[in-house]
């Protein structure tokens, strides 16, 4: 008779509280094996430590590297249904390979060539786009088509009806951030195709959803009840740029304005709360000055960084990048990050932790100022 193999194994640990290691104990542990029994004492330095060491290292991707291989995809794999999105996502080295840029998060480089439609779906996961550069596709949210060029962030909440589509005689690549980690290991996943083609061929120059929402400080008296998704599918480059530039120019005129000395931030929201854009995500646009060294910050849940333009010099943990447009680097859970900049410094940022502070398991620690 053949005996399936117990999936659990049970190390056995020397230190305080741990028993002695008799052959009665080897016996015991072997019983446990093979009744799917594990016991804290021979796990509690993983599972409880005093303090998050993710498995997810820090990581930088360079765009150099990317664009060339996304070019590559794009004359060898064909954009429709069944493979969705030619979407190349980012692997943490410590997540067994798995194409997932933290245990939460989501980061791809997707690619579409001139006149290219990626076929629509909706899927429960959250997702956003980030334009580093290019123009001319038209990402289209429920039949909304929503133009998207350089500086651009467009949210596109859970379940709404999506598909690109190149309107343009160039091709186009823009970073895709969305929770699919999350939801794969909570099970929380669904999804449903749509039609092939993204069925209007409209590229007007405001979407319908910025003609409702996208009045600074205005609100439409049609659409008074709170959303828990952002109804605004795209937040302009031009407004972001102003509100980081009017922070530092304030700050030099000696208002409060920037976040530490030289550095601007906005976080993007939703308008119906004021809160996140995204349930799962929450996504901010940083911006340092030249000659500007950030204290190190610790904080509850991962985040991936986009270099939009500038140089710098980014510590994440034990790694440190000289980094430059485009670049794509991943900051796990609890691992402190400073960042330095000789020329100034604009990064784009996305992170987990509007999760953690719905679970009230939000912390952040910051370290003493730069040296
Ligand atoms: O563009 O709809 O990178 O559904 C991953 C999943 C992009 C998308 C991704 C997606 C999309
Ligand atoms: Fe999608």
């Amino acid at each position: 008779m053949t005996t399936t193999p117990s999936p659990v194994t049970i190390r056995a640990t020397d230190g305080p509280g741990q028993p002695e290691r008799t052959p009665q104990l080897e016996s015991l542990y072997r019983q446990f094996e093979s009744e799917l029994l594990v016991p804290l004492w021979a796990e509690i330095g993983e599972l409880m430590p005093a303090e998050p060491h993710s498995k997810a290292v820090p990581h930088l991707w360079r765009w150099r590297n990317l664009m060339p291989m996304a070019e590559q995809a794009g004359s060898l794999v064909p954009v429709g249904r069944g493979g969705e999105r030619r979407a190349i996502a980012l692997a943490n080295p410590g997540l067994g390979g798995r194409p997932f840029a933290t245990p939460t998060l989501w980061a791809a480089i997707q690619y579409l060539k001139p006149y290219e439609d990626a076929p629509v779906h909706r899927h429960s996961q959250n997702a956003f786009r980030f334009v580093v550069e290019g123009e001319g596709v038209w990402t289209v949210v429920d039949g909304d088509p929503v133009a998207m060029r350089r500086g651009d962030f467009l949210p596109q909440a859970g379940w709404h009806w999506h598909g690109h589509h190149n309107r343009s005689d160039r091709p186009m690549a823009w970073i895709d951030g969305l929770d699919i980690p999350f939801q794969h290991y909570t099970d929380a996943t669904f999804f449903e195709f749509g039609t092939d083609d993204v069925g209007t061929r409209e590229a007007p120059e405001r979407s319908r959803s910025e003609r409702l929402w996208a009045h600074p400080g205005l609100r439409p008296l049609t659409h008074l009840t709170p959303t828990p998704a952002t109804p605004l599918l795209a937040y302009r480059w031009e407004y972001t740029d102003r509100a980081l530039s009017d922070q530092l120019a304030l700050e030099a005129e000696g208002c409060t304005a920037t976040v530490e000395p030289g550095h601007a931030a906005v976080r993007y929201t939703n308008p119906t709360t004021g809160g996140d854009v995204l349930p799962t995500l929450r996504t901010e646009f940083h911006r340092l000055a030249p000659d500007t060294a950030t204290a190190a910050v610790r904080e509850v849940g991962s985040s991936v960084f986009q270099v939009f333009d500038g140089t710098g010099e980014v510590t994440v943990g034990e790694a440190r990048w000289t980094v430059e447009r485009g670049d794509l680097f991943v900051v796990p859970s609890w691992t402190p990050l400073s960042l330095a900049t000789d020329t100034g410094l604009d990064l784009f940022r996305f992170s987990d932790t509007p999760v953690f502070e719905r679970l009230h398991l939000d912390r952040t620690y910051q370290e003493g100022p730069h040296a």
